[in-house]
């Protein structure tokens, strides 16, 4: 497969002024013959005819000639710039494959260039992260990593590793001499050195994920709350039917907004009580299953059913007003768990002529937030707004590294490994153990940048991407 000449267009598809067609190969010199009479002086723009199989012009443009290693995938790239109409860039395609090249899969631009060495696995994820960020912040955050200061920072942490593991493993190798080979204290001060590292790294790839995929938000309630009057005072549309029958909402609504450049899914939800209506018992189950994959949980509650909220929720209140999520709580599942991503909503202030507030309540061992509100007139929807960020933690993304998932799930690998080394030196276990500890956590640091990837991840990364990336 990577022996082969690939093509693709690598405009977006439409009309546009230009458009481009990118081909990649081991060697191009006969290719770029047959499709502009020459081989292009590398790296040079070139303004030619671009030819058909007969001879005939297609299109009369710029042809660029980047020949291996020197270019975006390592092999000899060729790319024609022409006119950006569809017909024309299909037949220039239609003549790279009659020339021997094979239409490029998606991302498989971006994959050679992994391959070769030009880039590695967090570079060629940040540049579809970039082509899909959807807030500058989001963008800056990909070209921090794009230009390798992530990778940096993993290849910092790798060698201290690597440092650390020679330690170890040549203590082992010297047990049975007099040497004292390994100082324990400067060890554990080198280990606990490491651990920071992982923490910082963590926490700016967390923020560059908040910044990349954001979090989901569901509105959940008793029937007639305000759900649906909160989701659309939150996107500023009126997209959920608002009425004074209860039961209005019956399917789940998603829309996706930004908050400073936080992207939230938010989900609005059928209300939840238990109905012989058979569309809206589908509309509470699809209401519970979204509950139970949110991030953070927005309860919304009619104030005027809480006259003495006033002077604060008593515990009686708070269990009362919890009672909705509660009662379909599935056997088994954990309260507190789905408590911790809960914030009460206390809405329709208006009608008890209170202010709008923020403040927090003690529930059993949990901290709950309460935003007072009016979704009706959409006050108070500033305070909801600040306390989302503050729920996740959302710092602005100001040095954050785009992330994903994978990234955060192996740094804390790493972490979990290094702090078992740390336990396993303070217990004196045998140094086997420490230095297994830091073997599992080197493999799970270089999976990230891409050393040890197995061929379906990578697959799964490169197939998410544009075609002609
Ligand atoms: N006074 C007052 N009325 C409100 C406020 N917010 C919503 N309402 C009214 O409450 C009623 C129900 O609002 P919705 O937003 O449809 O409530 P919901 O929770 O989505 O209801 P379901 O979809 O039936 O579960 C409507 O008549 C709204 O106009 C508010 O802040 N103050
Ligand atoms: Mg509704």
């Amino acid at each position: 497969m990577h022996d082969q000449t690939i093509c693709a267009i690598a405009t977006a598809p439409g009309r546009g002024s230009i458009g481009v067609l990118r081909i990649s190969g081991k060697s191009l010199d006969d290719m770029a013959v047959n499709l502009v009479g020459t081989v292009p002086k590398p790296r040079q723009a070139h303004f030619c005819d671009f030819l058909g199989a007969d001879g005939a012009v297609l299109d009369r443009g710029i042809a660029f000639f980047f020949p291996a290693p020197n270019s975006f995938t390592g092999e000899d790239v060729l790319e024609l710039q022409g006119h950006g109409g569809r017909v024309v860039l299909e037949s220039l395609c239609e003549r790279a494959i009659a020339l021997g090249a094979r239409q490029a899969r998606p991302g498989e631009f971006s994959e050679r260039a992994f391959l070769n060495g030009k880039i590695d696995l967090v570079q060629a994820e940040a540049i579809a992260d970039l082509i899909d960020a959807d807030s500058r912040q989001a963008a800056r955050s990909a070209v921090r990593t794009l230009t390798g200061e992530f990778s940096k920072r993993i290849q910092s942490i790798t060698s201290l590793l690597t440092q650390l593991r020679v330690l170890v493993e040549s203590a082992i190798d010297f047990s049975d001499s007099d040497i004292e080979v390994l100082d324990a204290e400067q060890l554990r001060r080198n280990l606990s050195d490491l651990l920071d590292s992982l923490d910082r790294i963590r926490e700016r790839s967390r923020q560059g994920a908040l910044l990349n995929q954001g979090i989901n938000v569901v509105l959940a309630g008793l029937p007639n709350a305000g759900k649906s009057s909160l989701m659309n005072c939150l996107s500023g549309q009126q997209t959920a039917i608002v009425t004074e029958i209860p039961g209005t909402t019956r399917d789940v609504l998603s829309q996706r907004i930004l908050l400073d450049d936080l992207p939230l899914q938010l989900i609005d939800t059928a209300g939840l009580r238990r109905s012989g209506d058979l569309i809206e018992q589908e509309g509470v189950r699809r209401a519970r299953a979204a509950i139970d994959s949110a991030d953070a949980i927005l309860l919304v509650v009619d104030a005027s059913l809480f006259p003495g909220c006033a002077d604060g929720l008593s515990e009686s209140d708070l269990r009362r007003a919890l009672e909705p999520l509660d009662d379909f709580m599935e056997n088994g599942e954990d309260r507190n768990e789905m408590l911790r991503r809960t914030s009460l909503v206390l809405n329709k202030i208006d009608l008890l002529s209170l202010s709008p507030a923020a403040e927090r309540a003690q529930f059993d061992d949990i901290e709950l937030a309460i935003i007072r509100l009016c979704a009706g007139n959409c006050i108070g929807i500033d305070l909801l707004a600040a306390h989302l960020k503050d729920f996740v933690a959302y710092e602005g993304g100001e040095d954050a590294f785009v992330a994903r998932a994978r990234h955060i799930e192996a740094i804390d690998e790493a972490r979990r490994q290094c702090g078992s080394a740390i336990e396993n030196l303070a217990s004196r276990a045998p140094l086997e153990l420490i230095a297994e500890d830091l073997r599992i956590a080197q493999a799970s640091i270089g999976r990230i940048t891409g050393e040890f990837t197995s061929d379906d991840l990578l697959g799964e990364i490169f197939s998410n991407f544009c075609i002609g990336k």
